[in-house]
């Protein structure tokens, strides 16, 4: 497709990624640093020690306080620090900053389908911004799927019946591959995307060009209505939504639940999975009906209610 598809060492699209690799170059230097002497000395031995040669062989064993002090604790240092540098990477990937740019993404044999806010919705193709966060929250419409950036170095694993999360803030301009990473069937190795990364005007530019009429939390108000759930949730029968979003619930089995994506996404396509207290199990199953993406625009109003309310 371009040259950024299968490259060994791919392209550098953010900051993220010369950490990975600075890591990786470091513990593959620190990894040489123990093995190389061992093998110098490996073969020193048995060229010294080799049948016929008339090397002294009735060497007592003798205990080196200093050199058994450094063979622990210099490994010991170098490791430490490799793993709070990692610690560090992962920590980054599995925060996102507050105002990262949301963008839903769903799979599905075999394609990547992306909604951005604004209603864009594209398949196969991300736009975003450089040097701006955007965080990807996913979910898988059939099998296991995998998302992986290689010039991001970032890959999560999309599974079905729940959401996980990847960011990643770009910061050059360009055409990058997109990868499903796990093996989902038949057309796996087609499951290929591309990351366009554009300028912030670009971006801008490309948002206005493929605008919808409304954005996401709009195209859910409207599901909202299609759908009939003012019908108990307006009316008394049912919890009012307006302010449920990253609220704390109480189910009717004691525990209390944070309203956060995952478990509005629940409570609308397995509604008795989790049961408000002080409510009736009659809200009916929309897994039938609605589709990852149209809960994706359900979430999007809900949450936008919420903001909203307060
Ligand atoms: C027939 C009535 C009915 C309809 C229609 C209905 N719901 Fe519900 N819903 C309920 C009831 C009752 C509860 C509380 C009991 C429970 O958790 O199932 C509830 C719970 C919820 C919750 C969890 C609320 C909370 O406070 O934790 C969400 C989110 C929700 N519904 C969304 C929807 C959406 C979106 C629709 C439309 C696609 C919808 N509901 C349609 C009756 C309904
Ligand atoms: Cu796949």
């Amino acid at each position: 497709m371009n040259e950024h598809f299968l490259r060994l060492w791919p392209a550098q699209a953010s900051d993220y990624a010369v950490s990975v690799d600075w890591l990786v170059i470091g513990f593959t230097a620190m990894m040489a640093l123990f093995v190389v002497p061992v093998f110098v000395a490996l073969w020193v031995f048995i060229w010294r020690y080799r049948r016929g040669r008339p090397a002294d062989r009735d060497h007592r064993p003798q205990s080196n306080l200093p050199i058994e002090l450094a063979w622990i604790i210099l490994p010991f240092i170098g490791s430490l620090v490799v793993f709070l540098l990692s610690a560090r990477l992962f920590f980054i990937a599995r925060t996102p900053p507050e105002d990262a740019l949301e963008v839903q993404v769903t799979a599905r044999q075999w394609m990547w389908k992306f909604q951005h806010q604004g209603g864009q919705r594209e398949i196969n193709t991300l736009h975003v911004p450089a040097r701006r966060p955007v965080k990807l929250t996913m979910i898988s419409e059939d099998v296991i799927h995998s998302l992986f950036f290689p010039s991001l170095r970032i890959k999560q694993d999309v599974l079905p019946g729940r959401y996980s999360m990847l960011w990643f803030q770009a910061e050059h301009s360009g055409t990058y591959g997109v990868y499903c990473a796990e093996y989902c069937g038949t057309d796996h190795a087609a499951m290929l995307a591309r990351l366009v990364v554009l300028n912030p005007a670009d971006y801008e530019h490309w948002l206005a060009d493929n605008g919808s009429s409304a954005d996401l939390a709009r195209q859910g108000e409207t599901l909202y209505r299609q759908y009939g759930c003012a019908s108990c949730h307006d009316s008394g029968n049912a919890p009012p939504l307006a302010g449920v979003f990253n609220r704390s619930v109480q189910l009717a089995d004691g525990s209390q639940v944070k309203a956060d994506e995952a478990y509005l996404r629940d409570s609308i396509l397995l509604p008795q999975k989790q049961l408000v207290a002080g409510y009736l199990p009659i809200m009916p199953t929309y897994s039938n009906l609605l589709d990852e993406e149209a809960v994706q625009r359900l979430v999007a109003y809900l949450r936008e209610l919420a903001e909203k309310h307060q």
